[in-house]
């Protein structure tokens, strides 16, 4: 839709207040009664609120390939703003500024509409939120593309299922600054327990919440909505692989080299192996955790967000599809329709160098759960609506 609106505006020229179209003849009506008759469909459609019908009668228009009024952009920019598609309707109305009688009603109703949208797109979203319920704090993530996957030998090793890097888009959402923890996770479950591995505890309340299965930490996104309103969920792969690259496109968001890991992420290190030697491969570089630490304490990346590589491993919303790269939609993807088995992204404390990178795909089963796997959670931005 994008591309045809766009090549309609660069190859037309615009008649301001008049009718303005080439001829070319027709088996029936001539294509500039043609358009006129879309666009009193469209206006008919827009006072019935059926917008989507509207926008085909505006495309009926475009597909004439002829030159149109400047009153088309007016009224085709009005009928996006109402299907909330705020990026076309702006192009679309500065596009009937520029080319129209300043005196015109409409051109002051524009004028007004446009300041309506920088107003709603800019203004209205505040950086951060944070949840009354459970004081957890949440981070803008302003929307984009970015390029999902990686090619098949990051740091010269082959991964299954992180093919073909392919280009996603995302919309604008919010996303947990840090992971859940245990206090947050038991003003749902009192008595949860996160356990411990051997004798280093993982039940501190700053310590993020672990053996969790995907069921659990759905049902405390459920839990936490019926509470505040809000439309709290695991955020989906994609949402969680763009967040956690934080605008950058290395295999980790500090770079590439797995030993400058230890300022950024609590990963399998020496201090790890200092306690249990070969049991685990490591980051040569120590973190000063054996097993997970308090949430925040390493640096953040490029999106003010932490640990999204390491302390634990992270639920997403998605049946995990190893094949679903190969045929996974541009715009928000939310993975298989069906699955087995749900993914889990950004490795943990336990983890070698390997498993903690902004592309490595691991999946459990729903029910499972262990002492390396929690989660964070995300809701999506509210469009408000415009007059
Ligand atoms: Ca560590
Ligand atoms: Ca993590």
């Amino acid at each position: 839709m994008k591309t045809i609106l766009m090549q309609a505006i660069i190859v037309m020229v615009f008649v301001c207040g008049g009718v303005g179209l080439s001829a070319a003849n027709t088996d029936s009506l001539p294509v500039d009664v043609q358009a006129d008759l879309h666009l009193a469909k469209a206006k008919k459609y827009i006072e019935q609120k059926k917008y989507k019908r509207a926008d085909r009668e505006f495309q009926e228009i475009l597909a004439l390939d002829i030159q149109v009024p400047s009153v088309f952009f007016y009224h085709y920019g009005v009928n996006k703003l109402k299907l909330k598609d705020y990026k076309n309707a702006e192009a679309l109305l500065k596009e009937f500024i520029l080319n129209c009688d300043r005196k015109s009603s409409e051109y002051t109703k524009a004028i007004e509409l446009l300041a309506d949208i920088s107003v709603v797109t800019s203004v209205s979203l505040p950086s951060n939120y944070t949840d009354s319920e459970t004081g957890m704090e949440f981070v803008l993530v302003k929307g984009g593309c970015f390029q999902m996957g990686s090619p098949s030998r990051e740091d010269g090793l082959e991964y299954i299922g992180e093919d073909p890097v392919h280009e996603v888009c995302v919309d604008d959402f919010y996303l947990g600054k840090y992971e859940v923890t245990n206090e947050q996770y038991r003003k749902y479950r009192p008595v949860h327990n996160s356990g411990s591995f051997v004798d280093d505890g993982l039940n501190g309340r700053n310590q993020p919440v672990v053996n969790v299965s995907w069921q659990d930490a759905d049902g405390y996104a459920r839990w936490l909505s019926k509470k505040s309103g809000k439309k709290y969920s695991l955020p989906t792969e994609a949402q969680w692989e763009y967040a956690a690259r934080g605008g950058t496109d290395t295999a980790r968001f500090w770079g590439n080299s797995p030993d400058d890991a230890c300022s950024y992420a609590n990963v399998a290190d020496r201090t790890l192996y200092r306690k249990w030697g070969d049991l685990f491969e490591i980051h040569d570089c120590a973190d000063g955790y054996v097993v997970t630490a308090p949430v925040g304490s390493f640096k953040p990346n490029g999106y003010g967000l932490y640990d999204m590589l390491g302390n634990v491993w992270e639920w997403c919303q998605d049946w995990y599809g190893e094949e679903y790269y190969s045929s996974s939609p541009r715009q928000n993807p939310t993975g298989p329709a069906l699955g087995k088995y749900r993914v889990n992204r950004g490795g943990g404390w336990n983890n070698d160098p390997r498993l903690v990178r902004a592309a490595y795909r691991d999946w459990d089963s729903p029910g499972g759960a262990y002492n390396g796997l929690g989660f964070r959670l995300a809701f999506p931005v509210q469009q408000h609506a415009i007059r």
